[in-house]
């Protein structure tokens, strides 16, 4: 008998905190996941969508036509009321090229002060496009949110990017004071993969 070879999907993303999380979201999905990491390097593509979904769309595209392979996209940020939604889609460059995760978040406590908590309301957004080469690009998407706020001080050591200072609504801990599992059970990128398994699952099952 021949054993049918699981179907590979590319994880289109090139931040290693991302990769972590889909590859532990993912676990129950029966497909082979690939990172960009094994594969040969390429450019990452231009974002210049307005919304999380247009450049979760344009990454997947982008990875999918390159590689031949399905891939599955992620673009997610932190929307701050008090700054009018900044650093939105501009969060892995708030402040320019060159600053680490930490000066991003420092910079965005920065352009914080004065703002009292009850006015330190954010979400953490994340939209996934998933898109089939095989199907002349199309492609599958879902979103997911997580509601919060800012914190004044850095806290924890755990996730990546702005997790040391957002805290769930109903929580007193930051995201990166939970464990990966605890964060997995709120967060935007655990409900934005919640929402597109089905969809996901079809297509694998179809392949
Ligand atoms: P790819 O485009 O290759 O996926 P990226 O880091 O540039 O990597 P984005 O453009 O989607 O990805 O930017 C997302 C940024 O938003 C990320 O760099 C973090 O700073 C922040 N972010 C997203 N999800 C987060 C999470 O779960 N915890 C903390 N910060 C997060």
């Amino acid at each position: 008998m021949i054993e049918s070879q699981p179907v590979r999907v590319l994880i289109a993303t090139q931040n290693a905190g991302k990769v972590r999380e889909f590859r532990r979201l993912l676990a129950q999905v029966p497909a082979m996941f690939v990172g960009l990491e094994e594969l040969p390097r390429i450019t990452a593509p231009d974002e210049d969508g307005s919304t999380f979904l247009a450049n979760a769309i344009t990454k997947a595209r982008y990875y999918s036509q390159h590689f031949g392979e399905i891939a599955l996209a992620d673009d997610s940020g932190l929307v701050v009321d008090a700054l009018d939604g900044a650093p939105g889609v501009h969060s892995a460059r708030y402040g320019g090229d060159g600053l680490s995760d930490m000066d991003r978040l420092r910079l965005l406590l920065k352009n914080l002060e004065g703002v009292p908590k009850e006015h330190r309301t954010a979400r953490f957004e994340c939209a996934i496009a998933v898109a089939n080469p095989q199907c002349h690009g199309e492609f599958m998407h879902a979103t997911g949110t997580v509601e919060g706020r800012i914190i004044f001080e850095p806290r924890g050591r755990n996730g990546f990017g702005y997790d040391p200072i957002f805290v769930p609504t109903g929580e007193t801990r930051t995201t990166a004071e939970m464990s990966a599992d605890e964060k997995d059970s709120l967060s935007h990128r655990a409900r934005a993969i919640e929402a597109i398994v089905p969809a996901l699952s079809g297509l694998i099952g179809d392949r």
